[in-house]
C-alpha cells in the first residue's frame, strides 16, 4: 500500500473541499500539512500575528460562502491564536482552524515538562463550536470528516482539528477519500412545505410584516431573494448589527439600525415579524419590549439553520428549520401562486409615514456635517469614504468611538460589502478582516476606518499588506485617547471629577489612563513600504484618498480628528442602555 503524510491528507481533503487559500504562520511542527497544501495549489497567506491569521480567514469566508480556514503550530501559536478564535467564533464566520500539537507519547496529558506544550483542545472547546485532537495516524481523515460536518452544521463558527507533530509529518498507509457528499450533507437545509403556507398566510394576513434579518442571510447569500420578498409583500427590512445592508440602503424598504429610534418605532408597529438568520441578541434588544412589541401584540416566524436558536430568546409563533435562501424560495413561488396581500395599499402608507423618522434621524446627524473645522470632526471620515470608494467597495469599521462614527455616516449600498466585529467589538480585528477582504475580492477595493488605540494592536500587518500586495486604505482616526472609554469615564467618574476639578485645571478630564501618546500612521506605513497620507482637515481627505488609491499599495491615512468632538459619538446612550436588560417581558 501507498505510504502518505498526515498533513497530505488533511491538504487533500481541504482540496476536495474546494478550499483556495490558508492562513497562518510557518513551523517545522506541520510543515507536511503547508507544503502539501501549496503543492496542491491552495495559497498561503502569512500574517504577523497568528489572531489576524484567524481574522483574514473569519471575513475571507463572510464575503465569499467559503470555508475560512487558518492554521496555528503548537504551544505559542495557538496561544496568539485563541483571541482570533473567541472573536470569529462569537460573530459566527466559518472557519476551521488545524493545529499541530507535540508528538503523542509526551502530551494529552503532558507527561510533566514537555516543551511548547498545553492542553489546546481543553481551553479552544471553551471558546469555539467543536474542537478534538487526534492520537493515532490512521484516524486523521475520520476525525478531519467530522470537523468538516461540524463546520456546516449549524450556525457556523470555529471548528478546531489538533494534530500532533510526529501524524501530521509522519507517514502512514495512504486512505480513500470521498468527496464532501459522501462524509456531510452538502444541500441546504429545506423547509418542510406545511410550514412555508403558514408563513405565507402570516405575512399575507398581516397589517404590516416587518423582516429582521440576520447574518444567516449572508451565510445563505440570499440577498436577491430578500429583496424580492421585501418588495411583493412591501414589508420594511430592519437588520442585526451584523447583517447591515444584506437590503441594499438605497432602498426605501432598509431600516439600517442606526436610526435606532426609528427603528424601535418600527418593530412596535409590526404585528408580524420575519426574523431569518438571527438570533435576537442582546444587540437585537432580546427581541423583547419597549423595543419591539410584546409578544402578544406581534407574532414571530422564525427560520434558522440552528435549531438551538429557535424560540430561544423570544417566544415563536412559528419556527422554521431551514436555510434562509431555500425558505425564502420556496415562500415567494408559494405567494406567486395565492397573489398579492390585501392590505397593501393601508401597508404603503403606513410605510411611508414610518419612513418620516428614518427621514429625520438621517437629517438630524447629517446637521453634523455642517462643522467644517480642523482637525476634523469624525463623521467626514466615512462621508469621504462614500464619495470616494465604488459602492461595491468592502469597508470595515474597528475602534470605540471611530466605529460609531464610521457606522452612523456610512451607507451600505451593496449587500455583504461591511466587516465589523458587532458580537465582540474587538479592537484591532479590523486589520485582518481588511486584508481577508481583498483576498476575497481581489478586484475590489476595500477601506478600513479604524482608531488610533485599535490600529496599535495590529499594525505590523501593514507589511503583510505590502508583501502579499493587498491593495486596503486604513484610515486611521487620531484622537490620540481610547475615545469611547473616555467619555464612558467622564460621565461614570463625574463626581469624582468635580471634586478634583480645581486641582486638574481646566482642560484636564480627570479621567484613568484614557490618554496616548501619538503614533504618526503615515510615517509607520512609509516605514513598511506602504503609501501614507496624513490629512487633519476635511477638505484634504478626498484628495488623500484618490491620492491613496492610485498609489497602487496599500495605503495609510492618517486623519486627525478633533479630540474633544470625537467622544461624542452618537448613539452612545443607545449603546449603555443595550447593556440593561429590557424592561418589558
Ligand atoms: C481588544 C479590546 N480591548 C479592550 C477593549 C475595550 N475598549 C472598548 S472601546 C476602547 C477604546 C477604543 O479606542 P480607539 O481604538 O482609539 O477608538 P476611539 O474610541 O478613540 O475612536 C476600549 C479600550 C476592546 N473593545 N477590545
Ligand atoms: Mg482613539
Amino acid at each position: 500500500m501507498a505510504e502518505t503524510t498526515g498533513g497530505a491528507i488533511l491538504a487533500a481533503m481541504l482540496k476536495h473541499e474546494g478550499v483556495e487559500k490558508f492562513f497562518g504562520i510557518v513551523d517545522g511542527t506541520y510543515l507536511q500539512l503547508f507544503a502539501n497544501c501549496v503543492e496542491r495549489g491552495i495559497e498561503m497567506i502569512s500574517p504577523r500575528h497568528e489572531a489576524v491569521a484567524a481574522h483574514m480567514a473569519g471575513a475571507y469566508a463572510r464575503l465569499t460562502g467559503r470555508l475560512g480556514v487558518c492554521i496555528a503550530s503548537n504551544g505559542p501559536g495557538v496561544a496568539n491564536m485563541l483571541p482570533g478564535v473567541a472573536v470569529e467564533n462569537g460573530e459566527g464566520n466559518r472557519v476551521l482552524l488545524l493545529t499541530s500539537s507535540r508528538r503523542t507519547g509526551i502530551t494529552y496529558p503532558d507527561r510533566g515538562g514537555a516543551y511548547q506544550c498545553f492542553n489546546h483542545v481543553a481551553v479552544i472547546r471553551g471558546m469555539s463550536k467543536w474542537s478534538e485532537t487526534v492520537h493515532e495516524f490512521a484516524r486523521i481523515p475520520e476525525l478531519m470528516r467530522q470537523a468538516l460536518r461540524a463546520c456546516f452544521t449549524g450556525r457556523p463558527g470555529v471548528v478546531h482539528l489538533d494534530v500532533p507533530e510526529n501524524l501530521i509529518n509522519g507517514s502512514g498507509p495512504e486512505p480513500a477519500l470521498g468527496p464532501p457528499a459522501s462524509y456531510r450533507r452538502t444541500a441546504p437545509l429545506e423547509p418542510r412545505a406545511a410550514d412555508v403556507e403558514a408563513a405565507a398566510e402570516m405575512l399575507l394576513g398581516a397589517r404590516l410584516p416587518v423582516i429582521h434579518a440576520g447574518s444567516g442571510v449572508i451565510h445563505a447569500q440570499a440577498f436577491a431573494e430578500l429583496a424580492r420578498l421585501a418588495e411583493r409583500l412591501h414589508a420594511p427590512v430592519d437588520t442585526s448589527w451584523s447583517a447591515r445592508g444584506v437590503l441594499p440602503e438605497t432602498s426605501p424598504l432598509a431600516w439600517p439600525m442606526i436610526h435606532i429610534e426609528a427603528c424601535n418605532h418600527l418593530r412596535n408597529e409590526a404585528d408580524v415579524v420575519l426574523c431569518l438568520g438571527s438570533q435576537l441578541g442582546e444587540t437585537d434588544w432580546w427581541g423583547k419590549p419597549p423595543y419591539w412589541a410584546p409578544p402578544a401584540r406581534q407574532k414571530l416566524v422564525q427560520v434558522d439553520v440552528d435549531d438551538a436558536r429557535l424560540g430561544r430568546n423570544r417566544p415563536v409563533d412559528l419556527a422554521i428549520h431551514a436555510d434562509a435562501k431555500r425558505f425564502l424560495v420556496a415562500l415567494l413561488a408559494q405567494l406567486e401562486r395565492r397573489g398579492p396581500a390585501t392590505a397593501l395599499a393601508e401597508r404603503r402608507g403606513r410605510v411611508a409615514e414610518l419612513a418620516r423618522d428614518r427621514a429625520a434621524s438621517r437629517q438630524n446627524l447629517d446637521a453634523l456635517l455642517a462643522n467644517r473645522a480642523a482637525p476634523m470632526l469624525t463623521a467626514h471620515v466615512p462621508v469621504a469614504c462614500r464619495r470616494v470608494f465604488d459602492d461595491d467597495a468592502v469597508m470595515v469599521f474597528d475602534g470605540g468611538n471611530t466605529a460609531v462614527w464610521g457606522n452612523f455616516f456610512s451607507e451600505v449600498r451593496v449587500p455583504n460589502t461591511q466587516l465589523s466585529t458587532p458580537h465582540f467589538g474587538h479592537l484591532g480585528a479590523g486589520v485582518g478582516q481588511a486584508l481577508g477582504a481583498a483576498l476575497a475580492h481581489p478586484g475590489r477595493q476595500v477601506y478600513c476606518v479604524i482608531g488610533d488605540g485599535a490600529m496599535a494592536y495590529n499594525m505590523q500587518e501593514l507589511e503583510t499588506a505590502v508583501r502579499h500586495d493587498l491593495r486596503a486604505v486604513f484610515l486611521v482616526c487620531c484622537d490620540r485617547q481610547w475615545g469611547m472609554v473616555k467619555i464612558n469615564q467622564m460621565v461614570a467618574l463625574a463626581p469624582v471629577r468635580e471634586r478634583f476639578e480645581h486641582a486638574l485645571g481646566p482642560d484636564h478630564t480627570g479621567t484613568i489612563n484614557t490618554d496616548l501618546g501619538e503614533i504618526a500612521w503615515d510615517r509607520v506605513a512609509q516605514a513598511m513600504g506602504a503609501h501614507g497620507e496624513r490629512v487633519s482637515d476635511p477638505a484634504e481627505l478626498e484628495p488623500a484618498l484618490r491620492r491613496s488609491l492610485a498609489s497602487g499599495r496599500c495605503a495609510v491615512v492618517h486623519v486627525d480628528v478633533d479630540p474633544k468632538a470625537h467622544l461624542l459619538a452618537p448613539g452612545l446612550q443607545h449603546f449603555k442602555d443595550m447593556h440593561q436588560e429590557p424592561a418589558g417581558t
